[in-house]
């Protein structure tokens, strides 16, 4: 992925993952935030020639590295368009099980799903304000849950693979959840599409 960004079309329409994630939220979500986040994204890779055809995954991990006015644009659209990229990916109407290899590690790791999932909403809920939940593959192929503030991603500090991630910004979830982020995260683990998640591994 390098500039020109584009806007990826969804594998479902708006309303598919209703009664957990409504169609006004994914709607909006995709069209107003995901689209905003790329055009700065562009707007700011078009003034940066030296940078117009370096891939999006290399600009993330080397934000540290960049003039400080693109390293600025990065961490939050870049960051922002790349992590929608992968949540709107990892949604599904009717999820599948977890594929054996992946089910396999997270048994080792937390016994069960169900503990995995219980620890992630904890930690999810535990999050301040605007950022991101994370189910982040190490280089030791231990899995951990992470979080980031605002539109940062784990690959930004680390060299891990990120499998799952939820957005806790309140535009993911207000217009039907409010204030109760438990209930969201509840309902967005009906809808993970763990044959994407596991194919990250690889
Ligand atoms: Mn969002």
């Amino acid at each position: 992925m390098k500039y020109p960004f584009e806007l990826p079309s969804l594998n479902y329409d708006y309303k598919d993952l209703e009664p957990h994630i409504d169609a006004q939220t994914m709607e909006i979500h995709h069209t107003k935030h995901h689209q905003g986040y790329m055009n700065k994204l562009n707007a700011a890779l078009e003034e940066n020639l030296k940078y117009k055809e370096t891939q999006l995954v290399e600009l993330l991990k080397d934000v540290a590295m960049l003039p400080e006015d693109l390293a600025k644009v990065v961490r939050s659209s870049g960051g922002g368009y790349y992590n929608h990229n992968l949540f709107f990916e990892s949604l599904t109407k009717e999820s599948p099980m977890a594929p054996p290899k992946l089910t396999e590690r997270i048994h080792t790791q937390f016994e069960s799903i169900e503990v995995l999932k219980g620890q992630f909403i904890a930690k999810a809920l535990s999050h301040f304000g605007s950022g991101w939940c994370w189910l982040v593959l190490g280089k030791d192929g231990k899995l951990s849950i992470e979080t980031t503030v605002n539109q940062e991603n784990p690959i930004m500090f680390d060299e891990v693979k990120v499998l799952l991630g939820v957005d806790v910004w309140e535009h993911a979830y207000y217009l039907k959840y409010q204030n109760k982020r438990a209930d969201y995260l509840e309902a967005w683990w009906n809808v993970i599409d763990w044959d994407v998640v596991a194919s990250r591994m690889n």
